[in-house]
């Protein structure tokens, strides 16, 4: 499908890495630069790293004549979201001594730690590997994070499917052992081609990055068709059958690029469970691999792979693939995407308590120590950590005779008082990095929305509209890392201090919304907003979410 004599610089840098290898030893040992060399920040991602700079100090820095601020991102690959207190121990730990010390929840439910100097980059990845935790394949052209509804709570195959979350990463992780060698000084072996064949990546990988969730309905707590490819669990009778098959989901686009576009995922078939499925998912990374466009990054993504094909062409290329023909994908119900705050108790008479976490930034400020409140938590041994799509955390398998235990840290440092004051229109919102650290923001996001939902809050109370679950969120440029593609109200970043407004998505995740205002600053949001929830407030059908009302009213 991709024009073999214009591949992108990119294709170069992979096949001829050496296995990810590069001279990323080179880069890292060169002390006259922060930085890396320009080919090593292309493959320093598979091994879960950005190379970043600190935007707030871009002119000083050039005003003195000083190469920019550069750090790095370390980003984990956690699968499920799920670490023992042991782990988050040192996580904390390590966050303090190599990183800005904020630990930042991600939207794909795993942990981001930023601001690492080159010099700790290998000190960092040391000690996450003590406590068995990497950040290999955390980002790069291969399968990223796979990601899972994060409440083990509502129901008893929870744990069945964190399983194949685990499993679906350990398929699809590169066999390069580049990562050991690297950073963890592990010895080279003697002949890397013939020792490490790597079948589905080969030397090229993929296209671009690809990625996978599975959800457990009725909740599509994990947006489930903003995925490459969706897995959609099928429960009858309390029991697992197998898995609904969405392929071609994803979000991003550029401005002014008529060519991309975001896109949900369609449901090709239903799978089995178990060896069905895991060939399943690994055929359809093989045909992105071998179809997907190599030429244009911006149109490499399996969506535009699927549309350019056809649906039923992929679907007779992965059956012919995997021998035999999906079964009808089958019946099934999302009712709700959200994640259930405070205490709850599951089947097993275990304990949770879900912490709002604004934009999953978990730091200790004026108003709340959550980093020292939720240590102390992990000091106890009697909790687990697991982080939900939604940049929330719950705190996880507590037995009843510790719940006292740790509800008394929880009191102690106000977290569950400062759960309650968090009003429905925040709870249910996300905001993306943007500045300081993402290289490609064009506006602010998550130091951002906190104060514009401020402003926002007074609005809803004067139409009564306060505890309406309003799904809104912002992203500093239209590479959509908080999927406003699919929000009920979005921000989406076009220079410093505008936004495009998007309406029109549904509550639960399976309708894109669509462009309503552009280069809104706060004013116009503000106004834009007053009327909309006036309107809205009035004219409103029973029960009729904002999301469906902005739809049929505006833009239908
Ligand atoms: Fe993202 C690139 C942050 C979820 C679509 N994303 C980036 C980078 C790495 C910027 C870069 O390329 O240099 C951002 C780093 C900012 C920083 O300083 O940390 C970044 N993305 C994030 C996170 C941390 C947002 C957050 O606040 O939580 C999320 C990390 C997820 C993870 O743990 O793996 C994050 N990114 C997403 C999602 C949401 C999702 O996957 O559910 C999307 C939309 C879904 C999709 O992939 O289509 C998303 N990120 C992108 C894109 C657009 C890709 C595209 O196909 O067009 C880019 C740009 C790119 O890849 O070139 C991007
Ligand atoms: Fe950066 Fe844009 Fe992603 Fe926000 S949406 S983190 S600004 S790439």
């Amino acid at each position: 499908m991709s024009d073999k004599n214009n591949l992108s610089p990119t294709e170069r840098i992979k096949t001829q890495s050496r296995g990810l290898r590069g001279t990323l030893k080179d880069s890292l040992h060169d002390e006259l630069t922060g930085a890396f060399r320009e080919d090593d920040q292309a493959l320093v991602k598979f091994h879960g790293m950005y190379q970043q700079d600190d935007r707030d100090r871009r002119e000083e820095r050039s005003a003195k004549k000083l190469e920019w601020l550069y750090s790095f991102m370390i980003r984990l690959r956690l699968p499920g979201g799920f670490m023992t207190p042991e782990q988050w121990i040192q996580l904390h730990h390590i966050a303090g001594e190599h990183s800005t010390g904020v630990i930042k929840i991600t939207t794909r439910q795993t942990i981001q730690l930023h601001g690492i100097l080159k010099s700790h980059i290998k000190p960092t990845i040391k000690s996450f590997n003590t406590i068995h935790l990497d950040s290999i394949a955390a980002c790069g052209d291969v399968n990223r994070n796979v990601i899972c509804s994060a409440n083990p709570k509502q129901s008893p195959i929870h744990e069945e499917i964190y399983q194949y979350a685990r499993t679906i990463s350990e398929m699809a992780l590169p066999k390069t052992r580049a990562y050991y060698e690297v950073w963890l000084d592990q010895q080279p072996l003697a002949d890397t081609k013939s020792s490490e064949p790597d079948d589905l990546y080969q030397d090229r990988y993929l296209p671009r990055k690809f990625k996978i969730a599975i959800v457990i309905p009725p909740n599509n707590d994990v947006d489930v068709f903003g995925n490459d490819l969706g897995l959609i669990a099928i429960v009858e009778k309390g029991k697992l059958k197998g898995f609904n098959i969405a392929v071609g989901g994803g979000l991003g686009t550029t401005h002014g690029n008529a060519q991309t576009y975001p896109r949900l995922g369609t449901e090709i078939g239903f799978s089995e469970p178990g060896d069905k499925l895991l060939k399943t998912i690994y055929n359809i990374i093989t045909i992105q691999r071998d179809y997907g466009n190599r030429s244009d990054r911006k149109l490499s993504r399996l969506k535009y792979t699927l549309d350019k094909m056809g649906v039923d062409n992929f679907k007779a290329e992965l059956d012919k693939r995997n021998g035999y023909p999906l079964q009808k994908v089958k019946p099934y119900e999302f009712t709700e995407r959200k994640d259930y705050y405070g205490w709850q108790q599951n089947h097993e008479g275990k304990w949770y308590f879900t912490i709002f976490i604004e934009n999953g930034r978990i730091r200790d400020d004026q108003d709340v120590a959550l980093k020292t409140a939720l240590l102390e938590v992990a000091q106890t041994g009697k909790a687990n950590f697991r982080f939900t799509t939604n940049q929330n955390l719950i705190l996880s398998d507590i037995a009843d005779e510790d719940k006292a235990e740790i509800d008394s840290i929880l009191s102690k440092y106000h977290l569950q008082a400062d759960n309650d004051k968090a009003r429905a229109l925040r709870r249910n919102a996300m905001a993306c990095v943007a500045f300081n650290t993402c290289p490609l923001a064009l506006a602010e996001a998550q130091r951002y929305l906190p104060t514009l939902i401020n402003k926002i809050e007074p609005i809803l109370d004067k139409y009564n509209l306060g505890n309406e679950e309003i799904i809104l969120r912002m992203t500093g440029c239209p590479n959509g890392c908080a999927r406003p593609y699919i929000a009920e109200i979005g921000f989406i970043g076009t220079a410093y201090g505008l936004y495009n407004l998007y309406l029109g998505g549904d509550r639960i995740g399976k309708r894109l919304n669509k462009i309503y205002k552009e280069n809104l600053n706060e004013e116009g949001i503000l106004s834009e907003l007053d009327q909309l929830l006036g309107v809205y407030s009035k004219e409103r059908n029973l029960q009729e979410t904002f999301g469906d009302f902005a739809f049929r009213k505006w833009l239908n």
